[in-house]
């Protein structure tokens, strides 16, 4: 006789956990979620960017035991939206919600969540730290200030009023990332943001209040390019996506070279009483340099290139911006000897370059 096929229902509840060295919270959080999600079938999700300090380990210990517990260990890939997405579309649940390792998220909120979802009018649940009832807890007043600005911008762009958008803790109906996930950038760290951005106005959002806690074990990862990130990713909303996140950080990154470039400029010129020629030639040189060091710590941070390689990219992109000079100089005076609008042949040629610079640089230099 034919053994009967085992079937199992697949959870109702994925968590979605992003982590980079978390090692130490990963065993606390799962006792935790235990407690909370008793009588739940839930499981837990773990997307773990290859952590040296071996949290995907430390997470399969644990689902050795526990099949609940699993874990996506990603290699050469760094990137929090990129995960949270990852892990949300590696689920079957009917409901996932994204939760930070690091225990600064309520977790008891999470049942309140699943039955706001259960109920059905409701596509998005967002734990809010804004709304009558939560906190940011112990966030210092300039903190506080950087995060209340980027709200309000935030909601000029979704054009709704969220009392937390840029939240890291929600719950979704799993449907509603399948159905946009090729439209939603991998590449920041503000993946709600992007989804209801995306998602546009016919989601139904929900929010729920809680205390932001203290990070329990080990340190933040998000640091002053988060800034960078934010802005990337409001400009490339703002223009639906006509413009790639990286392009967009290519040129912010080249909107500061200019400033770099006037400033050795002014220093040769005035402190330094170089000739015009030579402080120029300094000024570009620089430029370049600053410019490659800001793109490989922020436009490409995810192949970030170090030691000898950090030298031959930066030779490469000396070579590569050389070039997109000499074609900013001729784009520009073609287009001069076409339309005699200074400005405009100006704003020709350095697009140009700029396009040139972007396209062969991450062809060339920070290939994959
Ligand atoms: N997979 C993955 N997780 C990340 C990455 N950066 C941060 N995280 C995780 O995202 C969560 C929030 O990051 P955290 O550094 O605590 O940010 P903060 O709370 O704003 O200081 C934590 O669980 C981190 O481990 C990343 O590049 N990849
Ligand atoms: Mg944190």
């Amino acid at each position: 006789m034919a053994a009967a096929p085992l079937t199992m229902n697949a959870p109702e509840l994925s968590i979605v956990v992003p982590s980079f060295n978390e090692s130490e919270n990963i065993p606390v959080l799962v006792d935790r979620l235990r407690t909370a999600l008793d009588g739940i079938n839930w499981e837990m999700i773990v997307v773990d960017d290859d952590s040296p300090d071996g949290t995907a380990d430390v997470t399969r210990r644990i689902g050795a035991t526990d099949s609940r517990i699993r874990c996506i260990r990603r290699v050469g890939r760094r990137g929090l939206a990129g995960a949270c997405l990852e892990g949300m579309l590696a689920s079957q649940a009917l409901f996932a919600a994204v939760i930070d390792a690091d225990l600064q998220h309520d977790e008891k909120l999470l049942a309140p969540m699943l039955a706001k979802m259960r109920e059905g009018a409701t596509d998005i649940v967002i734990g809010t730290r804004y709304a009558e009832g939560g906190s940011t807890g112990d966030f210092s007043s300039g903190r506080k200030w950087i995060s209340v600005t980027a709200t309000r911008v935030a909601n000029l762009v979704l054009g709704r009023k969220l009392s937390d958008p840029l939240s890291g803790f929600f719950m979704l109906r799993r449907a509603v990332v399948e159905g946009i996930a090729g439209e939603l950038s991998t590449h920041g760290f503000k993946i709600l943001l992007d989804i209801v951005s995306t998602g546009g106005p016919s989601l139904r959002i929900a929010e729920l209040p809680y205390t932001f806690g203290l990070r329990f074990q080990g340190a933040s990862k998000l640091d002053t390019r988060v800034a960078f990130d934010y802005a990337g990713l409001l400009l490339a909303k703002a223009t639906h996506n006509l413009l790639s996140l990286r392009f967009i950080f290519f040129c912010l990154v080249g909107l500061t070279g200019i400033g770099v470039h006037f400033a050795v400029l002014w220093a040769g010129v005035r402190l330094f009483h170089l000739e015009f020629g030579w402080a120029q030639a300094l000024a570009i040189a620089v430029a370049i340099a600053t410019n490659f060091h800001l793109n490989n710590q922020i436009t490409y941070r995810d192949q970030r290139l170090t030691g000898v390689n950090y030298l031959t990219g930066l030779m490469l992109f000396y070579v590569i911006s050389s070039i997109g000079a000499i074609s900013n100089l001729s784009v520009g005076t073609w287009l001069f000897g076409h339309e005699q609008t200074w400005w405009l042949a100006g704003l020709g040629g350095a697009a140009m370059s700029v396009v040139w610079n972007y396209a062969v640089s991450s062809l060339m230099v920070w290939r994959r």
